[in-house]
């Protein structure tokens, strides 16, 4: 049985994908915070149904000792890294601690596995902030990067960090330079999540309003399950690599707005403002990714759409409110 270990197995990507290897037989094993234990009912909320299934080790991502012992314990296969602090925003705020998370995690991880287990094929999530001001549309793997923010900045980091792993030592590391991918387990931080939760409220009767930043930045918006599937591939790929993974197409955020208050028949300029408070000092203003290297060599696509993604979004915050 394969052994697979996940860091940052609380988050969107870590749940989903830690349901996926188990439905393809793997020994999953999943990093977490000392205090995620401690509160297992607000922490560990996207894995609790699954939680008998897989096995969580308590290590700090700022603690070299602690990666070391976990991975020396499990001896994993494959390992997923996805810890990291991943919201653009508070990247603003908290530029140390960002760089901190991002990028010494990920380079302990990849230093306790050239240790330990050098033949273990690793994941890095990589993501379409590095390309930032990016020069052509779309963006494909040989795009300049022009990171906008310290979590872009930190994201080519770990990108350097992995590709020189494989370069200087053999190890077989593959990163993922994944486009915006929502869901219902979405934090309600992105704004993605604020919209459908916000449109569920007001349409329940809860909310009257919803104030956003910069309405005009577009994003390729996918959907998670698909995008962590495209992550298992890359590692079952001989040849390790780099792979943007998205959909090609590109939607606004007022464009989201207005599709998520048309799935429950409202109209969106009744109920949104704009706040200047919720822009970032630099905006990445368009983002769209050509996946075609993914499509041929890993074969994977995307299959939900943009309007199919925003009705799942919304009828699940739907749902929550009225059970
Ligand atoms: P997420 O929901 O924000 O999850 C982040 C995970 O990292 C959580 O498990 C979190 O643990 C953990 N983490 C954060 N800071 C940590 C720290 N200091 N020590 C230990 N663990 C820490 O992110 P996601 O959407 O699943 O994304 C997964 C990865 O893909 C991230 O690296 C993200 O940057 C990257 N990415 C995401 C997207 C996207 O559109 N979703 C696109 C491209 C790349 P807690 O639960 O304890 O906070
Ligand atoms: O912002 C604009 C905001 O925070 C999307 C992370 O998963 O994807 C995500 O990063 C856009 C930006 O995601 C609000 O200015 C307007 O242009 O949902 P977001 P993000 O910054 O694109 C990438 C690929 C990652 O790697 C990241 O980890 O929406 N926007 N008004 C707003 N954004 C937020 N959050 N809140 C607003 O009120």
């Amino acid at each position: 049985m394969k052994k697979a270990l996940i860091t940052g197995i609380t988050g969107q990507d870590g749940g989903y994908l830690a349901e996926f290897l188990l439905g393809k037989g793997y020994q999953v094993h999943g990093i977490v915070r000392r205090v995620a234990l401690e509160a297992p009912e607000y922490r560990l909320v996207r894995i609790k149904s699954i939680l008998d299934k897989i096995q969580l080790h308590a290590a700090s991502l700022e603690s070299y000792p602690s990666i070391f012992k976990v991975i020396q314990n499990i001896k994993p296969d494959e390992c997923y890294h996805l810890a990291a602090q991943s919201f653009v925003s508070y990247s603003f705020e908290d530029e140390f601690s960002t760089f901190n998370t991002n990028i010494n995690g990920t380079h302990f991880v990849l230093s306790a596995i050239k240790e330990i287990v050098p033949e273990c094929r690793f994941y890095f999530a990589g993501s379409s902030e590095m390309f930032g001001q990016a020069e052509e549309i779309p963006q494909n793997e040989l795009t300049r990067f022009h990171p906008r923010s310290v979590y872009g900045i930190s994201k080519v980091a770990g990108y350097e960090l992995t590709r020189n792993y494989r370069e200087s030592y053999g190890l077989k590391t593959s990163i993922g330079i994944l486009f915006n991918h929502e869901s219902p387990r979405r934090g309600y931080e992105f704004v993605t999540r604020k919209i459908s939760s916000s449109v569920a409220r007001i349409k329940q009767g809860l909310s009257d309003k919803l104030v956003l930043g910069n309405l005009d930045a577009k994003r390729d918006w996918g959907y998670a399950p698909e995008y962590v599937q495209a992550m298992w591939l890359m590692l079952q790929n001989d040849e390790p690599g780099e792979f943007v993974i998205a959909t090609g197409e590109t939607y606004s955020v007022q464009e989201f707005v207005k599709e998520a208050f048309a799935v429950v028949d409202l109209d969106w300029k009744d109920y949104v403002h704009t706040d200047p408070q919720y822009y970032r000092p630099a905006e990445v203003n368009i983002l769209c990714g050509d996946a075609s290297k993914a499509k041929k060599i890993l074969g994977w696509e995307p299959r939900t759409s943009f309007r199919e993604l925003v009705r799942i979004m919304v009828e699940s915050d739907l749902k929550a409110l009225n059970p």
